[in-house]
């Protein structure tokens, strides 16, 4: 028998045996097997030495080459068996939930001063019948201001005013365009609201803001009355401050509207009596309206003759500082969750 080999055979079983033993994981198991018994690992390199040594000895080694085999397969699949309880073990015990620990109260967002009041105004309006249309926040001039009765050379339109990205092409300052797409469609009688962002190149302070929202209100049909616009708005008025809300309107100009009118309300917080809230007032400027100008309706292909239409604007950042009692526009875009938090 040769000795060398059979000796060498006995180290590889004893060398793999001890670096079983400190196999720390899986991967480095199969490492170790691959070294050993796999296509090229040790006992195959061993094997190679049989055919130098004699033919009557070889059924022998042969026999002592599987017996190491078993022996290092028996070894692996026991260090294998404790390594994969291990691995369990640690799994179950990370997976584990300690139900004796104090619950973790879950953060729960709510809707912002803004959303709030939006949703107050379209509630009072869906309920009115009206419908809730949006449109882009990138207008043409055309829409903004030509078919509003804006012409070229109005104030409104300086670029001090107005962000343009072009000459036809700018952020709109109000959503009114939105509306001159409804009345151009020409399905009658409209009865929409519009909400929306809307730009002007205004210094950041304490009442503006260069994005601020909007929410135009328009109602186009045969026989509609400046009754039906005082009715309509003492209403909303009445909905969003209380049954005893009055209403007051003050002659005003709009290019859009003839004639056309400011809203005041009566001071919620005093009832009119005059109080710190209004400035000794009594009243609350609110929003602006008036009869849709006839050069409006024929811009956007609605025959004025026929049919006639009230309309009107409020800035919606206005109605939620004053239902809140927000005394700075400028807390509503900063997201500080101390102030969110309080709505
Ligand atoms: C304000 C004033 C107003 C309108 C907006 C309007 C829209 C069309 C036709 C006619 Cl399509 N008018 N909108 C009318 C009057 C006033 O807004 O102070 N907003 C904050």
């Amino acid at each position: 028998m040769n000795e060398e080999l059979r000796k060498k055979l006995s180290q590889v079983v004893e060398k793999t045996v001890s670096n079983l033993q400190s196999a720390g994981n899986l991967e480095t198991l199969n490492e170790i097997r691959v070294g050993v018994l796999g296509k090229k690992g040790e006992l195959k390199q061993l094997m190679k030495g049989m055919k130098d040594i004699p033919a009557e000895e070889r059924p022998r080694f042969g026999q002592l080459v599987n017996e190491a085999r078993d022996k290092i397969e028996e070894n692996i699949d026991f260090v294998k068996k404790n390594l994969e309880k291990a691995a369990m073990e640690a799994k179950i015990a990370s997976e584990s939930i300690d139900v004796t620990l104090p619950a973790r109260r879950p953060e729960i967002g709510h809707r912002h001063p803004n959303t709030i009041a939006l949703e107050e105004v379209q509630r009072i309006f869906v309920g009115m019948g009206y419908e809730v249309v949006e449109g882009p926040e990138i207008e043409y001039d055309e829409y903004n201001f030509e078919k509003l009765n804006i012409p070229a050379n109005h104030p409104a339109k300086d670029e001090q005013d107005t962000f343009y990205i072009n000459k036809e092409i700018l952020l709109r300052t109000q959503t009114s365009p939105i509306q001159a797409r409804v009345m151009e469609q020409g399905k009658l009688p409209i009865r929409m609201i519009a909400p929306g962002r809307v730009f002007r190149s205004d210094e950041v302070d304490a009442t503006h803001s260069p994005s601020f929202h909007q929410i135009e209100g328009l109602v186009v049909d045969k026989h509609i009355t400046l009754s039906d616009l005082k009715g309509t708005l003492a209403e909303f008025a009445k909905e969003l401050f209380g049954p005893e809300t009055k209403t007051k309107f003050r002659p005003h100009h709009f290019p859009f509207t003839e004639p056309s009118a400011e809203m005041d309300v009566s001071c919620f917080k005093c009832g009119g009596k005059g109080c710190r809230f209004c400035k000794g007032e009594g009243w609350i400027e609110i929003l602006g309206c008036g009869m849709v100008h006839p050069h409006v309706f024929e811009m956007c292909g609605i025959d004025p003759e026929e049919y006639t239409g009230f309309a009107f604007g409020v800035g919606l950042e206005r109605i939620a500082l004053l239902k809140y009692e927000i005394d700075d526009m400028r807390l509503l875009y900063e997201n500080d969750i101390r102030f969110l938090r309080q709505f």
